[in-house]
């Protein structure tokens, strides 16, 4: 067992109430902004934009620091033609016969179907991967402890930080999606947890007309 190493919080930073008040307001404003889009732009990204956008999400608390996640950024068009044909055959089956009527209402104000040409006109698609468990140099196997709340996490800070610099991003969550094992070629113990579609909105884009709960919904306080 190893002893816990202590080193001083030195990127802690406390600010007066007023400031917090201003930044907890300001921050809330800016994500009030972010909507997902369903149409891109094919408008290149700086690849250092989206590296910074992953350390970000890589910084995300976790189970036991085991960082149990991985991601596979795509601009490749081939792949991304490879992804694309791959989802649209399992969102086709889903659509026409998988999907339970309730669910298929619950989609009909979001004009979702099986056609994602969004998945070849972006420039890039991150697929996330949860790691299930680890493999130790010695090849046993290494427990990783609450996978889906640190991918979660990990996720939504990566969202955030899209969002933050600029772009837009589309959560995808083809069903199945092992198919992005195969075509991305990760290893077993890898689950795919969902593909993020990055970019610039389309030109003009539209957005669904829905809105979010308010604090008094979504909240309570004792
Ligand atoms: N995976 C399908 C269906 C879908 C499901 C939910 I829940 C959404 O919020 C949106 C879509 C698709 O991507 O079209």
């Amino acid at each position: 067992m190893s002893e816990p190493k202590y080193i001083p919080h030195s990127g802690y930073q406390e600010y007066p109430v007023k400031e917090m008040r201003k930044r907890a307001r300001r921050f809330y404003a800016d994500m009030k902004r972010r909507r997902t889009v369903r149409d891109f732009s094919d408008r290149p990204v700086p690849r250092e934009i989206i590296e910074n956008c992953l350390r970000a999400a890589g910084t995300a608390p976790n189970g036991a620091n085991k960082q149990p996640w991985h991601f596979t950024v795509v601009s490749n068009p081939d792949v991304k033609k490879q992804i694309r044909e791959a989802a649209e055959k399992e969102e086709r089956e889903f659509y026409q016969n998988r999907a339970p009527k309730e669910w298929l209402e619950a989609l009909a104000p979001l004009g979702t179907d099986a056609q994602k040409p969004f998945l070849e006109t972006a420039p890039y698609l991150i697929a996330i991967f949860s790691k299930s468990y680890g493999i130790k140099e010695n090849g046993e196997k290494e427990t990783f402890y609450y996978v889906k709340e640190s991918v979660g996490i990990a996720t939504g800070m990566l969202i955030t930080a899209i969002h933050n610099a600029g772009l837009a991003s589309l959560t995808h969550t083809p069903s199945p999606m092992k198919f992005l094992n195969d075509i991305l070629e990760r290893p077993d113990n890898e689950r795919p947890f969902l593909l993020l579609v990055v970019g610039y909105p389309a030109e003009n884009v539209k957005v669904p007309d829905i809105t979010k709960k308010s604090l008094e919904e979504i909240a309570d306080f004792k």
